[in-house]
Order: structure tokens, then C-alpha cells, then sequence
């Protein structure tokens, strides 16, 4: 397996829920490696560029105004396999229809509020946690326990 890295953000529906400490205990009781972390007040400009695929789509301009109206919690985490493992962590887009035992699926009821985002492709994943983070900003460490995580 190749060490990939994902970007994840903790939306603001997760920061004012209380559900930041509950999210990341997810990521690292799987075995996967935080090397990145940084509580975020979001400028427009920053959100209108990440989510700009969607620049097109009926949702968008209510999709920023969410990402921008509070704090949101911006991370990167390493892995085997982290980007598409990660996602399934997440679980589907609509938290209604996600999988009891994802995030979503168990703390969402709204497509519009799904408390976290997690890229979705390693291409995806590099380009994003570029514009999120500097390099300095990211940390490369080896757990101490990684021999019991991984062969
Ligand atoms: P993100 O990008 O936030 O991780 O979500 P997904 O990858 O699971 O889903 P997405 O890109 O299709 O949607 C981005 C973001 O827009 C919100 N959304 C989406 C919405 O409010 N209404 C909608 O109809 C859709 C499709 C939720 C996630």
C-alpha cells in the first residue's frame, strides 16, 4: 500500500455540535496518522475555490454561505489508503441515505448540513490540501505505535 494523505474539514455544523473530539477519535482509532490541524474562520474567496466545481449548481451560493458562517476545523491525515478509506468513514453525501456507523449516518439528517468533507480522489486530495495548508504547516511523524498498526 502507498502512504497517501487526505484532506478532511470538520464543517460548522460539526464545530457547533460539539462533534470535532467524537470526528477525530473516528480517524485516529482506525490507525490513521494526523499531520495537519487548524481551526479556520473561512474567508469567502477560500470557499468559492474549494468548492468551485459546484460553482454551477443550484446549492453553491447557500453552500458558502454555510462553510463561511462559522469556524470550521481543517485537517490533513495520513494513511494506506486514507482517501477512499476516509470516505467511507464519512459515508454518503446525504446523510440520511448514509450508512448507520459513518459520520454522517449517524450524527446527520441534512444534505445541507453533513458535518464534514473528506477529498475525493488522490488527485483531489493533493490539490486541496495545497490550498488549505502551507507546507510548513504539515508534520511528518512516525507514531510510536505504527508497528502495531501496520506490517
Ligand atoms: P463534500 O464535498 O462536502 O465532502 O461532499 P461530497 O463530496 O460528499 O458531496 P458533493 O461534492 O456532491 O457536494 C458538496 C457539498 O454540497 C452540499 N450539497 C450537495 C448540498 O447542499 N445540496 C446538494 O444537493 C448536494 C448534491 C453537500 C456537500
Amino acid at each position: 500500500m502507498v502512504l497517501e494523505r487526505t484532506f478532511i474539514a470538520i464543517k460548522p455544523d460539526g464545530v457547533q455540535r460539539g462533534l470535532v473530539g467524537e470526528i477525530i477519535c473516528r480517524f485516529e482509532s482506525k490507525g490513521f496518522t494526523l499531520v495537519g490541524l487548524k481551526l479556520v474562520q473561512v474567508s469567502r474567496e477560500l470557499a468559492e475555490q474549494h468548492y468551485g466545481v459546484h460553482r454551477e449548481r443550484p446549492f453553491f451560493s447557500g453552500l458558502v454561505e454555510f462553510i463561511i458562517s462559522a469556524p470550521l476545523v481543517a485537517m490533513v491525515w495520513e494513511g494506506d489508503g486514507v482517501v477512499a478509506s476516509a470516505r467511507k468513514i464519512i459515508g454518503a453525501t446525504n446523510p440520511l441515505t448514509a450508512e448507520p456507523g459513518t459520520i454522517r449516518g449517524d450524527f446527520g439528517v441534512n444534505i445541507g448540513r453533513n458535518l464534514i468533507h473528506g477529498s475525493d480522489a488522490i488527485e483531489t486530495a493533493n490539490s486541496e490540501i495545497a490550498l488549505w495548508f502551507l507546507d510548513e504547516e504539515l508534520v511528518s511523524w512516525q507514531p510510536s505505535l505504527s508497528g502495531w498498526i501496520r506490517e
